[in-house]
């Protein structure tokens, strides 16, 4: 049974009228006869609505900058909110020199109700002292979260004062969980300080090595980075930078010497990408590492961006030999996911990017959506002049980048560049929309009320999401599978991580524990009603 017009009123008609005009500008069915088909996002959650989304502090400690693996992250707030930032995103990191490698730990003020009451400004610089004296990191960075801005902690005298005395970069960053209507707010907070204040600062002119780029939007969780760079170095490019999955401090702040900017996460990092580029002059090149296909199609417009014999060439025998290693196993589990159905709701790229691994196992994906992207991520960014800022987005203190005197250099001429836009995606991305199939459904900030009720539907053999949803899928004879956490497994990108994901899923699929439960549907009613003397009630 599919889904259309009609059944998505249904469902929408058991909201109150105002809830009914809100979620309705939130969801559309994919139709390719018609040019544009808006989507509102970035826009607040309703009120006692149960949403997925995360916080500012979340976007910015949690996501951007928590990845970065020798600087001290320290969280000035009440203990849980450290502590929940603390690794259950699976961002991972290795080092070489493990006394600055901080990844592993949660480092917070711990405030108690007398610094809300007089303030937490001396906690916190005595927190920064005894990190000194601990770690020697090369860099800290201070988050904040709800009560300091609700308080007046003035951190960036604290991170001043600090630096002064210590004559370390200390980093402070005002990203409130309240600063915006989900963690996407956080991203751009944390995206604005790294390019003033950290990207740029190295003292390297150029790259020690041929093929230099930066990795952005690639966080390196269940490992997913270290796939790629595994990928990227053997065709024989140089990683200046990863942002910010396994990253280094020392690394980003020479990431201005890199040729080309690759962009994974669309999302969280395009601040970042556009601005390297007014900055420095290094353009961007939209990538997805996900799929099979996905990353053969990136690896081609990266050869094509340097337009180099030997690349290409290696290149193509790096694409060949590992086609050559993981085809016959990638075809025996798609002998097991072939013909299945997908629902695919992840933050802020995954529900767009994993649509390509469904579909080379074989799985349609019938529904997807993020829980926080912009019009642009659904739409494309051909859109982005069209997004009015609303009070919200105000909240972000604006920054824009300017042209580096001494280091903007071209990359390539105008002309060239011209000539390779239209041939791969720099400085492009068309969003989810684009590659979803007529039919299918696309919803902004889906919440557990419309994710029973397409369930109930549409019945998907397999749902991607994250933990706050997980188990009452799971609950309903659906086979979930963490998209955000990957369920303590992958990676899942680049060749290995298709792999990787298809035998996950596949196991999934094969497990008889779906024999044991028995989806409501199959044993109550769908609709309950009494017929009375008036009518239908
Ligand atoms: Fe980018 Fe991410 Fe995502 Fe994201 Fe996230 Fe994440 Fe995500 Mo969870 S940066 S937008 S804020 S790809 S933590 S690694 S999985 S919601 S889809």
């Amino acid at each position: 049974m599919g889904m259309n017009e009609a059944k998505l009123q249904e469902i929408l008609d058991q909201y109150p009228a105002k809830v009914q005009k809100n979620r309705k500008k939130h969801i559309f069915i994919k139709r390719s006869d018609v040019e544009s088909q808006q989507i509102e996002a970035n826009t607040r959650t309703i009120p006692g609505i149960i949403t997925n989304r995360g916080c500012a502090y979340a976007g910015c400690k949690g996501v951007v900058l928590g990845p970065i693996k020798d600087m001290v992250h320290i969280v000035h707030g009440p203990i849980g909110c450290g502590y929940y930032a603390w690794n259950t995103r699976r961002n991972k990191a290795k080092s070489d020199d493990p006394k600055q490698n901080f990844i592993n730990y949660c480092i917070s003020t711990d405030m108690q109700e007398s610094d809300i009451v007089f303030g937490g400004e001396k906690k916190l610089a005595k927190v920064i002292d005894e990190v000194m004296e601990i770690f020697h990191p090369k860099a800290i960075t201070l988050s904040a979260t709800c009560p300091v801005g609700l308080i007046g902690d003035d951190m960036g005298a604290v991170a001043k004062a600090a630096e002064a005395k210590h004559g370390v970069q200390v980093l402070s960053f005002s990203c409130e969980g309240y600063k915006g209507v989900s963690q996407s707010a956080g991203h751009h907070i944390a995206n604005n300080i790294l390019m003033e204040k950290v990207i740029g600062t190295g003292d390297q002119e150029e790259a020690p090595a041929k093929f230099p780029i930066n990795l952005l939007g690639e966080y390196n969780i269940g490992g997913d980075g270290w796939e790629v760079e595994r990928i990227l170095k053997e065709i024989g490019y140089h990683v200046v930078s990863v942002m910010t999955g396994d990253g280094s401090y020392e690394a980003i702040k020479n990431a201005h010497t890199a040729e080309l900017n690759l962009v994974q996460c669309h999302r969280s990092i395009n601040y970042i990408a556009e601005m390297l580029e007014t900055k420095y002059g290094t353009p961007w090149l939209k990538v997805n590492f996900i799929g099979i296909q996905g990353t053969i199609e990136s690896l081609r417009n990266m050869a094509l961006y340097f337009d180099d014999k030997e690349l290409t060439l290696k290149t193509e025998a790096v694409i060949a030999s590992e086609l050559a290693r993981i085809e016959p196993i990638f075809d025996q589990y798609k002998k097991i996911c072939e013909g299945k159905t997908a629902f695919c709701f992840v933050g802020g790229s995954r529900g767009h990017h994993f649509q390509n691994l469904f579909s080379e196992l074989g799985i349609e994906t019938l529904l997807a959506g993020y829980e926080f992207a912009h019009r642009d991520d659904y739409e494309g960014r051909e859109v982005i002049p069209t997004i009015k800022t609303d009070a919200d987005s105000k909240n972000i203190p604006h920054y824009t980048a300017e042209v580096d005197e001494k280091r903007f250099r071209l990359k390539v001429s105008p002309e060239k560049l011209e000539e390779l836009k239209a041939k791969i995606p720099l400085g492009e991305y068309k969003g989810m929309r684009f590659d979803m199939k007529d039919g299918s459904i696309i919803v902004d900030d889906l919440n557990h009320f419309e994710t029973e009720e397409f369930i109930k539907v549409l019945k998907p053999d397999i749902f991607t999401s994250g933990i706050k949803d997980k188990y009452v899928i799971q609950k309903m004879g659906i086979n979930s599978k963490q998209l955000h956490s990957y369920d303590y497994s992958g990676p899942y990108a680049g060749f290995n991580g298709a792999v990787k994901f298809a035998e996950d899923i596949s196991m999934g699929f094969a497990s008889p524990t779906w024999n044991f439960i028995t989806p409501p549907w199959k044993n109550q009613p769908l609709l309950e009603g009494t017929v009375t003397e008036e009518g239908v009630a």
